[in-house]
């Protein structure tokens, strides 16, 4: 299989291959030559999140080996095809635009770390683009080395119903998605609908510095940290789900959210995430006012892990109707207090049955009545499995946490899909029965 792969894609990518894995120590030479390809090396452990496969593609199928074949595949594929993509490192040399309803964009083998759409060279500053069409499906395959915006989903085009699904976002320098403001209608907020967001790696491998991307260049006022995983605006109905963002970071430490949600947003739901040393967490929000409209309205944040992003673990700022219940939050030497910042206006917000291992939560200046309750709020690192790599999985050494949750009927299971039972724990892991899903060891 490989051996097809590098042939067609030609011996400067065999090269590259190759050096590839030399580099990353994965696999010796032959055996790469052998198996197939692993063409990079995010980080892994066993207790991420795991995509289940995706159904076999339906409609018209468009396999494409190459780069030409890939960008002559999105002008020709009709509404509901698939582009299947072989094995491979694609060197992508300009924006890759999908324009056309239901069509899915995906690798063959379903490895993820198989098929590269690399930007490096590109001569433009974003990667993958939806414009104009709904019911995109973006999958199995890594985006990388891109300048600005990894994945652009155009929601002043009229974008809806784009599924990113097991992808990997690598060292992507403004967004690695990024949904701009979608223009009202008939004076009312218009929407980016129903887009899911699942099973996905955003990672970059140091902090943002200069050289990264022009606009920062010429604008360095913001100290590289222009720089975050997601920043949505305007949507509703989406689902961020069983994502894992790490590493990603501006150069003093200001990096915008791994997760940024603003702008009418409205009833989405974001869970079972781990968010892992990033400089900022899940934003509902920021501090631009909004008036009546807020920024998310209706949210659900629960079963995510954040771990040490400083800047703001979680934070609430011109919310309406909220619920942020049993997360688990570990940043014990915060250096603001920010497991939790509730800031300005937000009514109706619900905070309850979390773990806020650290020194504070910090609930300021803000208007509306709000529930803070249930919730463990010290530094409670002795509970989790191994905090230094993000894994808050409980341990039986969590007494206060265990089954001290209160019951609620929006938090059946945890953040490994594992049932809560009639006395739930604090937090986002439910301690399951010894050796059931968890090695002894790690209890
Ligand atoms: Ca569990």
């Amino acid at each position: 299989m490989l051996g097809n792969t590098c042939k067609s894609l030609g011996s400067v990518v065999a090269i590259t291959l190759v050096a590839a894995i030399a580099a990353a120590g994965e696999l010796e030479r032959g055996q790469a030559a052998r198996e197939g390809a692993r063409l990079i090396a995010p980080p892994m452990q066993d207790w991420f999140p795991k995509a289940p496969p995706l159904p076999e593609p339906t409609g018209e199928i468009v396999n494409v080996k190459n780069v030409g074949e890939l960008y002559a595949a999105s002008d020709r594929v009709k509404p509901g095809g698939t582009i299947l993509v072989a094995d491979g490192l694609y060197r992508m040399p300009r924006t890759f635009y999908i324009k056309t309803d239901d069509v899915t964009l995906r690798s063959q083998s379903g490895d993820r770390t198989k098929v590269v759409l690399d930007f490096a060279d590109c001569r433009h500053h974003e990667g993958v683009a939806v414009s104009y069409c709904s019911g995109v499906t973006i999958a199995d395959l890594t985006v990388q080395n891109v300048r600005q915006n990894g994945i652009k989903i155009n929601s002043n085009h009229n974008v809806d119903r784009v599924t990113i699904y097991n992808v990997i976002s690598h060292n992507v320098w403004q967004r690695h998605i990024k949904g701009p403001s979608v223009p009202d209608k008939d004076g009312q907020p218009d929407f980016a609908e129903d887009c899911r967001v699942e099973y996905c790696l955003f990672y970059n491998d140091r902090p943002k510095q200069r050289g990264d991307e022009p606009w920062e260049d010429s604008e360095p006022r913001m100290g590289f940290n222009y720089i975050g995983g997601m920043d949505i605006m305007c949507a509703k109905g989406w689902v961020i789900s069983d994502n894992v963002f790490t590493g990603i970071r501006g150069k003093t430490g200001e990096a915008r959210g791994a997760i940024f949600m603003w702008h009418n947003g409205t009833d989405c739901v974001i869970e079972r995430n781990m968010i892992i040393d990033c400089d900022t967490g899940i934003c509902l929000g920021n501090s631009s006012a909004r008036g009546e409209r807020r920024h998310a309205n209706g949210f659900i944040v629960r079963n995510n892990f954040v771990v040490r992003s400083s800047e703001s673990n979680i934070l609430a700022d011109h919310t309406r109707d909220c619920r942020i219940l049993n997360n688990t939050v570990h940043d014990p030497d915060s250096r603001n207090g920010r497991l939790l910042r509730v800031v300005h206006a937000n009514d109706g917000l619900v905070v309850a049955n979390n773990i806020f291992s650290g020194p504070r939560i910090v609930a300021e200046h803000y208007e509306g009545q709000i529930d803070v309750r249930n919730n463990l709020i010290r530094p409670v690192g002795e509970y989790f499995v191994d905090a230094a790599k993000g894994n808050l999985h409980l341990t039986a050494k969590a007494a206060d946490a265990i089954d001290k949750a209160t019951a609620d009927r929006g938090i059946l299971t945890d953040i490994d899909g594992q049932p809560r039972g009639e006395k739930p724990d604090l937090g986002a892991d439910e301690l399951a029965p010894l050796g059931k899903h968890t090695a002894p060891d790690q209890r």
